[in-house]
């Protein structure tokens, strides 16, 4: 939008001196500062107050994905944030909207993705003397624990200033989610056009590099070189970064091995002969020394400890990572190295020399024997053509499908299509593994498949369990309507985790974990025009999803798979509570 069409020529009252005055409000106002930081996409759900703010966003040439519930748009903008490094913007109205928005943006903190929420909110004057207003609420408050910061703005002044303040709080250091508050009679107050652009703030620089001390490399660099049996783990923060050519670079001149988690998969390939991804559990229990780029050492981790990681004291920890209070968060570690990971990688790189000893033959033909097993034990399962599929046969086809696409984005949730999915299926490619994340939330799958085919244009194909695909099922709507290239597929076994379970109570209700058996979710898409399918067979899955992925066009297909076939919770069955009475 020109800067002139963001402004009214408006008559003066009478009496005035000057006749007309360039005039402009606070919608104006947020987009053009959203603009000025090259934020061009809104995800939102409309509504008061703030629909004008999104028809204006479009007029102004914004893109403004429209979605049915504000959960999927801020899991939207939260993994854009992911893809892209810049904030993902989500926008919604006041109370049930921003109560809807907020879980996407306290799983965007807990995950470092920079996502903003902008929600529109009641007059101050009667929330704050709780004389209930429409949708009244104290949104700011309770956005606070639950983000990175949270700012409210006033005065149409101060827009600039409020945006350029919820960018760099989202991007700078560790990124997060960041609230903005946005009053509806924020949006109505007209200021002076001139005074109102010179109040907009261009960040500079947003994200600053940030550089670790040398003596920090010189000590990681130490412990790694003296290590026996190295290991590299790289975390969702590694892919995050794009310092895709310094750690492919760092990781090949070290020879040290890696283990990629879920959303670091592809950062180099899976199929690379350092990548110690089949032989997880050797690595994790016999490394000597560990160096974290980028991953916590969270429940995903066993938190550094236990039995999954040998010997206790049998390690030593190097941890590459923006936030220094991440470091020795649950175990010790010997050598932190803390800044932004290019910096860091980089920083490494330069003192390794042209002569880095390589790591010791026996480690690394110890982690190639089995690997090789693993892969072999696992190559029979993957190809078996029955009916109905199981979990193997099925994704056997689609880690075809993404190795005959590495561009493709793949979205993954669910328990047992979740964990089975992230072993099964190679990555080749940077930042196309999208999932579930931290938490191991159920509903960021069709949130994830819009932004990651908006943002990138690339094919995307999400496989969701049927579970999980219900908590954002209803934004097949939103892809048919955008025409997105997203092919969703089903896992359905007619269950959470499986379809087989009774009701313990012996009553005519259900099982809690078992839904209508036999569903066909192929045919909600077809209500919306997409193309709908159903597959029994792994050949029938590969098909019809290949078809979706050539033409682009949305899709669903339900994959029917053996409701006995799945385990409870997928992989952390184990993290149930189990009872502490003797069973009788
Ligand atoms: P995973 O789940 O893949 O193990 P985590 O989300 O636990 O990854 O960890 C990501 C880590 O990466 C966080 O501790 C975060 O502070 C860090 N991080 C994110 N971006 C950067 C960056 N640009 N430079 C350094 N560290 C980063
Ligand atoms: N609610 C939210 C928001 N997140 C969750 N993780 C859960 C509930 C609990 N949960 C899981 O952890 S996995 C899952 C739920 C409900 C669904 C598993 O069933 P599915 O997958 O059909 O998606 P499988 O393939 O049948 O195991
Ligand atoms: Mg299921």
């Amino acid at each position: 939008m020109t800067e002139a069409a963001a402004t009214t020529k408006t008559a003066m009252p009478k009496g005035e001196a000057a006749d007309t005055q360039d005039l402009t409000d606070g919608f104006h106002l947020v987009i053009d500062a959203l603009k000025l930081n090259g934020i061009e996409t809104i995800y939102c759900v409309p509504g008061i107050p703030i629909t004008d703010l999104g028809r204006l966003a479009q007029a102004s040439g914004m893109r403004v994905i429209s979605f049915r519930h504000e959960q999927n748009a801020g899991n939207a903008a939260a993994i854009a944030g992911f893809l892209t490094k810049k904030p993902g913007v989500c926008l919604t109205v006041s109370a049930p909207g921003f109560l809807n928005g907020l879980t996407a943006l306290a799983n965007a903190t807990t995950n470092c993705f920079p996502m903003i929420l902008i929600s529109g909110s009641s007059e101050r004057e009667i929330v704050d003397l709780q004389q209930g207003d429409y949708e009244e609420m104290d949104q700011l408050a309770i956005a606070k624990p639950l983000c990175k910061a949270a700012y409210r703005v006033l005065n149409a002044a101060d827009i600039g200033i409020g945006v350029a303040r919820a960018i760099r709080a989202a991007v700078s250091g560790r990124p997060g989610g960041v609230y903005l508050d946005l009053p509806a009679k924020l949006f109505g107050q007209v200021m002076d056009a001139e005074a109102g652009r010179r109040s907009l703030v261009k960040v500079i620089d947003p994200a600053p590099a940030q550089i670790p001390a040398p003596a920090a490399g010189a000590r990681a660099r130490d412990v790694l070189k003296r290590a026996k049996r190295p290991l590299v783990i790289l975390g969702k923060g590694a892919a995050y970064a794009q310092a895709d050519e310094a750690i492919r670079v760092f990781i090949e001149k070290s020879g040290v091995p890696f283990l990629p988690m879920s959303m670091a998969k592809g950062l180099l390939p899976d199929t690379h002969p350092q990548c110690a991804g089949a032989a997880r559990s050797l690595v994790l229990k016999d490394a000597d020394v560990v160096m974290l780029i980028g991953a916590r050492l969270n429940w995903l981790l066993s938190h550094g400890k236990g039995k999954t990681w040998g010997e206790p004291g049998s390690k030593k920890f190097i941890q590459i990572d923006i936030e220094p209070k991440e470091i020795d968060s649950n175990v010790e570690i010997v050598a932190p190295l803390v800044g932004d990971i290019g910096s860091c990688v980089s920083a490494l790189l330069q003192g390794m020399g042209d002569k880095w000893p390589a790591p010791p033959a026996d480690w690394i033909d110890a982690i190639r024997a089995k690997r090789e097993e693993n892969i072999a034990k696992m190559a029979p399962k993957l190809m078996k053509n029955s009916a109905p599929m199981d979990f193997h046969s099925a994704l056997g086809a689609l880690r075809s499908v993404i190795r005959e696409r590495p561009d493709a984005i793949l979205v993954n949730e669910g328990a047992n299509t979740l964990d089975l999915a992230r072993g099964i299926i190679d990555m080749y490619k940077p930042r196309k593994r999208l999932d579930v994340g931290t938490w191991g939330v159920m509903g960021i799958g069709m949130g994830f498949a819009v932004a990651a085919a908006i943002e990138t244009g690339k094919p995307v194909l999400a496989v969701v369990g049927d579970s999980a695909f219900g908590f954002s099922g209803m934004e097949i709507e939103t892809i048919c309507r955008y025409k997105l290239p997203v092919c969703v597929v089903v896992f359905n076994n007619n269950g959470i985790y499986r379809g087989v379970d009774v009701n313990p109570g012996g009553g005519p209700d259900p099982a809690i974990t078992a839904f209508v058996p036999g569903a066909r979710y192929d045919r909600m898409i077809e209500a919306f025009g997409g193309v709908g399918a159903n597959a029994t067979t792994p050949d029938e899955l590969k098909r019809a999803v290949d078809a979706a992925m050539d033409s682009g066009k949305p899709t669903l297909v339900n994959a029917v798979i053996d409701p006995a076939a799945g385990s409870e919770s997928g992989r952390i069955g184990n993290l149930n509570p189990k009872s502490g009475l003797k069973k009788k």
